[in-house]
């Protein structure tokens, strides 16, 4: 076993059955003219998730983790678009329509693609999903499950929509969930902070809170 410092007390994994997540760091969250300005936020807040990502990723290829990227996003024909998902917020910019890196939240679009930085390479899974949760319509459970995987690192965007939704219901699956503050990413800091209080509050009611130095440092 392995251990990391974490809130509210060490984290203990077998990195045979670890996963890392990568969550939703699509175009269509980090850059202008995507999903998330369409709802009206500040993008260049998810920034600062990037590089720690980019490290924690480098360093789970090299150790062998397993890994699992996501992302969230639609059929061209919204079959798998619930129209509540569609109308709410009464923003002009809906899913579907077209801006700057193609159809908004769309499946093989340029802004549904993982940003660069992250970008998948071969061995790697990718889970698409309709929804906030990863488990949600989606195999997640079952290609964890056949890869004896009980250990879930997170990383993603944004830390109190997609990433805690996540993590709650993997906690319901009964893996063992680490979330790494720096790694995770938010338009909302105040939200962000609370989520991650969230996951810890009543000694770990979700898991466990680290950050990516000390996930590092474990894994080396
Ligand atoms: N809007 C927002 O904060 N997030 C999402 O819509 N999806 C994800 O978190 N991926």
């Amino acid at each position: 076993m392995l251990v990391t410092q974490a809130k509210p007390y060490n984290f203990q994994y077998n990195p045979q059955e670890t996963a890392l997540l990568v969550i939703d760091f699509q175009r269509d969250f980090l850059y202008r003219g995507g999903f998330g300005e369409s709802l009206g936020n500040d993008v260049s807040l998810l920034q600062r998730a990037v590089e720690p990502t980019k490290r924690v990723l480098e360093a789970s290829r090299n150790y062998g983790l397993s890994i699992f990227h996501v992302r969230e996003g639609h059929k061209p024909d919204l079959s798998d678009c619930p129209i509540s998902k569609r109308i709410r917020g009464n923003f002009e910019k809906k899913i579907g329509d077209i801006g700057p890196m193609g159809g908004i939240l769309i499946r093989g679009e340029y802004g549904h693609g993982i940003i660069d930085e992250l970008a998948p390479i071969d061995g790697e899974m990718i889970i698409d999903k309709p929804g906030k949760s990863a488990f949600t319509m989606t195999n997640l459970d079952e290609e964890l499950d056949c890869r004896g995987i009980k250990y879930l690192i997170f990383t993603g965007v944004t830390t109190e929509v997609c990433t805690l939704t996540t993590v709650a219901q993997a906690n319901d699956y009964g893996y063992e969930v680490l979330t790494l503050e720096d790694c995770v990413g938010s338009y909302k800091p105040d939200l962000h902070d609370s989520a991650l209080k969230m996951i810890t509050s009543q000694n770990g009611i979700f898991g466990w809170v680290g950050n990516s130095e000390d996930f590092l440092k474990s894994l080396r």
